[in-house]
């Protein structure tokens, strides 16, 4: 079974993030995501609309997504990728080359970020709207 993780904030779920969780299922049998805590958004200078367990919840309802685990903090990818015996390491676009140290313990992909779409621009849409 070839397993695959990523990470994210997934705050305010969208298309762009279902596009990510759908190709990076297509690498492999098996999905992981770990989905940034609220004190790791803190250090990531992101306040994400829906707390932890409740960003946690939504992605384990997304058919695609295997398994949810907490990000906590920048440096426990490799500890993931091994103690979760992980063969596809995925990021979108806007990661390429952060986390290329990774090839050492499994691939690593960066697939294209979908364009026209973030957490931040639903919340400014949103704010525009109700002026
Ligand atoms: N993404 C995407 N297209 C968008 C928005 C997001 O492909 N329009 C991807 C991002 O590239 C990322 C994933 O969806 O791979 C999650 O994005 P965020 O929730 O914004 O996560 P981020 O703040 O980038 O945190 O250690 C890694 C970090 O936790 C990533």
């Amino acid at each position: 079974m070839k397993r695959v993780i990523t990470y994210g904030t997934f705050d305010l779920i969208h298309h762009g993030h279902i596009n990510i969780l759908r190709r990076a299922k297509e690498y492999g049998d098996y999905l992981i995501v770990g989905v940034s805590t609220d004190e790791f958004n803190a250090i990531k200078g992101k306040k994400a609309y829906y707390p932890f367990e409740e960003r946690k919840m939504i992605l384990e309802a997304i058919r695609y997504v295997d398994e949810v685990i907490p990000e906590s903090h920048w440096g426990q990818k490799v500890e993931d990728i091994q103690n979760h015996h992980i063969d596809v390491f995925v990021m979108g676009s806007d990661w390429e080359g952060k986390f290329d140290e990774l090839a050492e313990h499994c691939e690593v992909i960066y697939l294209p970020r979908t364009e026209g779409i973030s957490s931040t621009k639903i919340k400014e849409d949103l704010k525009d709207r109700a002026q």
